[in-house]
């Protein structure tokens, strides 16, 4: 059992934190979630934003306030196993997970975007999720299309990669929408057998439990 508790810190709202979600869960650790009052409680957190992981020892003490997604992703996923030692074989994960996170911000810079730079962005994001489609469905078959990007088991794009198709599952905002259905996994073999590799693991399971309890997390706040 781990040495550390954590605290996330963020909106009740998947936005960034999904695969943050799934990662703690996955890991068996010991974790709760605070949503904290905004923006009265901004200027509190290191970098003014969320997420934000709060570290503590056995005992309760804070270590380390930790900011910026995709380094806190990384720290658990390094410290409970999702990621591997070895440093190449973790790049070919980060720069599979870097593509997902690459897709979801053209996503929420569109949702705050109007006239030109909008129809820019609609462009982008139609290229890029072309493209990483055939990126992870090349992965995934690479490792002979069993539901997992690597090996047999459970790992951190296998999680981050869920949380991604999950997200663009829910209908998607104005003329975006046309778009997003490049990425229905339902429509995608190699995908829709990782959202369910994913859905059968064991470790997950009080996830998906406390999704049925409480409802799925709204999508974005950004309508
Ligand atoms: N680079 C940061 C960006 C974090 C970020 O933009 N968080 C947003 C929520 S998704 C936020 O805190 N917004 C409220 C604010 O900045 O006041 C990360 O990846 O964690």
């Amino acid at each position: 059992m781990s040495q550390h508790r954590y605290v996330l810190r963020y909106f009740d709202i998947q936005g960034l934190c999904e695969t943050l979600r799934l990662l703690l869960t996955a890991s068996g650790v010991d974790w709760t979630e605070e949503h904290p009052e905004w923006p009265k409680e901004k200027t509190n957190q290191p970098m003014g934003h969320l997420p934000v992981l709060v570290v503590s020892n056995a005992d309760g003490k804070p270590e380390l306030v930790l900011s910026e997604t995709l380094v806190i992703e990384r720290y658990i996923a390094r410290e409970y196993g999702l990621l591997p030692a070895d440093n190449l074989a973790a790049a070919r994960q980060e720069q599979l997970r870097d593509q997902l996170h690459d897709v979801g911000s053209t996503h929420i810079e569109y949702m705050h975007s109007t006239g030109e730079r909008s129809a820019e962005l609609v462009t982008k994001f139609e290229q890029d999720a072309t493209c990483l489609v055939s990126v992870h469905v090349a992965a995934l078959r690479h490792n002979g299309n069993n539901g997992h990007y690597f090996g047999d088991t459970l790992s951190y794009v296998d999680l981050a990669a869920y949380a991604f198709f999950k997200f663009f599952s829910n209908a998607g905002p104005r003329s975006l929408k046309s778009k997003i259905g490049l990425l229905d996994y339902t429509r995608i073999p190699e995908v829709s057998k990782l959202m369910a590799a994913v859905e059968a693991s064991s470790s997950l399971e009080p996830y998906f439990t406390a999704e049925k309890v409480n409802g799925p997390r709204l999508a974005t706040r950004f309508k």
